[in-house]
């Protein structure tokens, strides 16, 4: 059976970050690898296509589309042109957003919301189209028949080297445009799934029922031994949640994956309780740490319920920075910010030498916390808006001004390589900044 799987544009503001570079879609080519023995084929309209040209030159049977916050409206619009062209298309959603506000989705053209994981619900949904039997015993879906939505229990969690290995070769004719600035060609992986901590602006954990599962470190090298790339990025929600685990990855890594680069999600606190680790991970080809460092005042970060303090944020800097990891840091800037806060913001990151801060506005993503403290603050619900630069409550400055200082911050502070993507002529922050002072407000 033929199966299109769709990953949508970038909305406005997040393509500027394209500029930085582009990952793989890895969800969808792991749902696609759940279903070998039908014919599937990946559309990633971040890179080429249309949705109507895709439908017309492949007629599948069931599309899949993927949707976090910022692009669920998309994804929606997406699935409505697909049923437009062919009513008898099955339609899935599945991803951050449908997950955890299913709600939004049970609208005219989706047949079938995934929430979770999507390997096993998409296998079991594409047998039941095939055989033409109802979806009443796939587990973790909602779906529609006779109009009435019906909500099917979740389904265990399952143990992650009992996937199937991403579906690369769907997407191997877009290669070319997963890339990231400074580092060229580069590979995105998973080694683990699910957080241990808790914090309020971060919905990882609910998705994941509350669970940390990593891979074992034997499955992670078999994936990535069969691969040419030399870069290898993880988008584990945190990699070094397993010390153990990720010592005998590192091991692995030296015996088998020699002249590798490696980029980790990391957090503080684990780097300053395990330093030598990281120094022995900066000998295996790790050179650069994604670390959530959200704020150096502790009174925010434990506002965040963030689970490490400034102190630890410091120290850890130093630590990859001594081991010869550059880091690349994650920053929250709060919409009720006045000009003092900015400019102490600005500060910090030149003091502490972060060469590659990223600035985003403290945002209430649904099934966080904050979206529970928050929602009645909100001045719209527009999920559009929910790009992670946009203030989507009150800002304390003015709101033009507020944005301002939000790009003024990248311009002031970054420093990282790489000036512009191919055929750019302005540094890529520069690009974001323009596109956040740009920000609209309807
Ligand atoms: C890489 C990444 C990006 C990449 C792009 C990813 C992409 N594919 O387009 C970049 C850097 C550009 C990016 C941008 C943004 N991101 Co981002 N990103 C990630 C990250 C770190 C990894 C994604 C990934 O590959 N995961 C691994 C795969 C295996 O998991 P998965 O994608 O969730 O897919 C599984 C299920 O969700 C499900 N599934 C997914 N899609 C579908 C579709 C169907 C049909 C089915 C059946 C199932 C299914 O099955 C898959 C396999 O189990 C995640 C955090 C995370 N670890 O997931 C955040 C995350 C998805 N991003 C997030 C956010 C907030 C953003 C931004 C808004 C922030 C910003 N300003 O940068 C923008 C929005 C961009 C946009 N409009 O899409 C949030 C989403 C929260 C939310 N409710 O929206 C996350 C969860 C981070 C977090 N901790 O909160 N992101
Ligand atoms: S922000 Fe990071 S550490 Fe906090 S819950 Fe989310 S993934 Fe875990």
């Amino acid at each position: 059976m033929r199966v299109l799987l769709v990953q949508p544009p970038f909305d406005p503001t997040t393509s500027k970050l394209s500029a930085i570079g582009i990952p793989e879609p890895l969800g969808l080519e792991y749902i696609a690898a759940a279903i070998p023995d039908h014919d599937v084929r990946i559309l990633d309209l971040r890179v080429e296509g249309s949705i109507e040209e895709a439908i017309k030159d492949f007629d599948p049977r069931v599309v899949g589309c993927t949707a976090v916050t910022a692009s669920v409206k998309c994804a929606l619009a997406l699935l409505r042109a697909a049923k437009k062209i062919n009513p008898e298309i099955v339609t899935v959603i599945g991803g951050h957003h449908p997950t955890l506000r299913p709600g939004d989705c049970q609208v005219e053209p989706v047949d079938v919301i995934v929430r979770g994981e999507g390997e096993n619900p998409l296998a079991g949904l594409v047998s039941c189209v095939e055989a033409g039997r109802s979806f009443t015993a796939v587990d973790g879906i909602v779906h529609r028949s006779d109009g009435e939505w019906t909500s099917n229990p979740r389904g265990d969690l399952v143990a992650l080297d009992e996937y199937r290995f991403p579906a690369r070769a769907l997407t191997e004719s877009m290669r070319h445009a997963y890339f990231r600035v400074g580092l060229g060609s580069i590979l995105s992986a998973v080694s683990s799934r699910g957080c241990t901590r808790r914090c309020h602006f971060c919905s990882i954990w609910r998705f994941h029922h509350g669970k940390y599962r990593r891979r074992s470190p034997e499955n992670v090298v078999a994936e990535l031994a069969s691969r040419p790339e030399l870069v290898l990025d993880f988008m584990d929600d945190d990699s070094f949640g397993d010390i153990k685990a990720m010592e005998r990855l590192r091991q692995l890594v030296v015996d088998e994956l020699p002249g590798r680069t490696f980029r980790f999600f990391v957090r503080s606190d684990t780097v300053v309780r395990s330093p030598d680790l990281f120094e022995r991970w900066a000998g295996a080809g790790m050179k650069y740490a994604l670390v959530g460092l959200e704020s150096f005042r502790d009174e925010e970060l434990r506002d965040l319920n963030k689970s490490a303090t400034a102190e630890q944020n410091v120290k850890a800097l130093e630590i990859l920075k001594s081991v010869g990891i550059g880091v690349l840091g994650y920053l929250i800037v709060r919409p009720d910010f006045t000009e003092d806060d900015f400019e102490r913001l600005g500060d910090t990151v030149e003091e502490l030498g972060i060469l590659q801060p990223v600035f985003g506005t403290l945002t209430p993503f649904p099934g966080t916390v904050l979206f529970d403290q928050m929602q009645d603050r909100l001045v719209t619900t527009d999920w559009e808006h929910f790009d992670g630069f946009r203030a989507v409550v009150e800002t304390a400055l003015p709101r033009p001004e507020y944005y301002r200082r939000l790009a003024d911050l990248y311009r002031r502070t970054y420093r990282g390589t790489g000036p512009a993507s191919e055929g750019e002529e302005l540094p890529w922050y520069e690009t974001l900044a323009r596109a956040i002072e740009l920000i609209e407000e309807e």
